[in-house]
C-alpha cells in the first residue's frame, strides 16, 4: 500500500483549503469540500474492504451507491488541515443502500462529514447527470461576494449580468451565469434540494448572506469559478458607490461569448 498521506487527492485538498483559509473565505469552521474520487486509484492507498465506521446521511443518496468521496469534516477548520489531514478529512464510500457513507479513512478524533454532506451529495448527483465528469463540489465564504449579496437584488438574470458587467473575462468562465438563492437554513435536505435544483443550470450556486457553492471536472476548475466571482463581487463593491461613467456593454458582451465560442444566457442580457 502507498502513503495515503502522499496521495494527490489528499495533497489537492491540503492545498486548497489552506489557499482559500488564506484568502480569508473560510474563518473559523466556515467551508467544506467533497471530491469524487476514482475506486482504483483509492485502492492503491487503502483496503477498502475495511469500513472503520458507519455514519448515517440522513437522506437517500442510492444513485451515488458505491462511490467514494473525501470530504472535510464536520466543524474542522480549514486553518488546520494541512497540519493534521487524518483528523481533519475523511474518505467515505457511499453504502449500497445509500443511507450511510462508511468511513475508510480520516476523521481521527471522532469526527464525521462537513454538516453540509446533504446539499454536497445532492449537487454531485444534480451535476453529474449534466456533466458524468463533475468530481468536485466546494463550499466557501468569500467576502465581496458576501458584501454584494447585501447591496445587490437577489435574482438570476440581474445577479449574473451584474457580474458579468465586472469583469471582461467573466462571461468567457461562466457563460451560464450564476443561480442565487434566498437566505435559507443552512445543513439541511432543504437547501440541498434547492441546491441542487440550481445546480442544473449552473456550477456556482450563491447562497444569499452565506456563501458560494461551485462544481466542476477539478479542483482547479472548481476553485477557478468561485475565485472569477469573487474577483468580479470586489469590483462591484470597490465601485458601486460611486458614479459609474463607463461599464462593459451587453453588445460587447455578445462579442466576448461569440468569440471565444461559448454558449451564454442570451436572456441574461438586456438586448
Ligand atoms: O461547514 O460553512 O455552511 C461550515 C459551513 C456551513
Ligand atoms: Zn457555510
Amino acid at each position: 500500500m502507498k502513503d495515503i498521506l502522499k496521495a494527490p487527492f489528499v495533497e489537492e485538498m491540503c492545498k486548497t483549503t489552506a489557499n482559500m483559509y488564506r484568502l480569508g473565505w473560510d474563518e473559523r469552521n466556515g467551508g467544506n469540500i467533497s471530491y469524487l474520487l476514482d475506486e482504483k486509484e483509492v485502492g492503491e492507498y487503502l483496503d477498502l474492504n475495511l469500513v472503520k465506521r458507519v455514519l448515517p446521511l440522513g437522506f437517500d443518496a442510492t444513485t451515488l451507491a458505491g462511490k467514494i468521496f473525501i470530504v472535510t469534516g464536520s466543524g474542522k477548520y480549514f486553518k488546520n488541515v494541512l497540519d493534521d489531514p487524518e483528523d481533519n478529512l475523511g474518505i467515505v464510500r457511499i453504502s449500497a443502500d445509500g443511507q450511510n457513507a462508511q468511513l475508510l479513512w480520516g476523521y481521527s478524533g471522532g469526527g464525521k462529514c462537513t454538516s453540509e454532506f446533504p446539499a454536497h451529495l445532492m449537487s454531485h448527483m444534480a451535476r453529474l447527470q449534466v456533466d458524468p465528469e463533475n468530481r468536485v463540489v466546494m463550499h466557501t465564504h468569500p467576502t465581496h461576494t458576501l458584501a454584494m449579496n447585501y447591496v445587490h437584488e437577489l435574482d438570476d438574470k440581474k445577479f449574473s449580468h451584474t457580474l458579468w458587467e465586472m469583469c471582461t473575462e467573466c462571461i468567457v468562465i461562466f457563460p451560464e451565469g450564476v443561480g442565487v438563492l434566498p437566505w435559507m437554513l443552512c445543513g439541511t435536505n432543504s437547501i440541498g434540494k434547492a441546491t441542487a435544483d440550481k445546480m442544473k443550470d449552473y456550477r456556482i450556486v450563491i447562497w444569499a448572506m452565506h456563501g458560494i457553492y461551485g462544481a466542476g471536472k477539478t479542483m482547479d476548475e472548481t476553485f477557478g469559478l468561485i475565485e472569477t466571482v469573487e474577483k468580479a463581487a470586489q469590483i462591484y463593491m470597490l465601485t458601486a458607490h460611486l458614479p459609474r461613467i463607463n461599464t462593459i456593454k451587453d453588445e460587447e458582451m455578445v462579442e466576448l461569448a461569440e468569440f471565444f465560442g461559448v454558449n451564454y444566457r442570451k436572456d441574461f442580457l438586456n438586448l
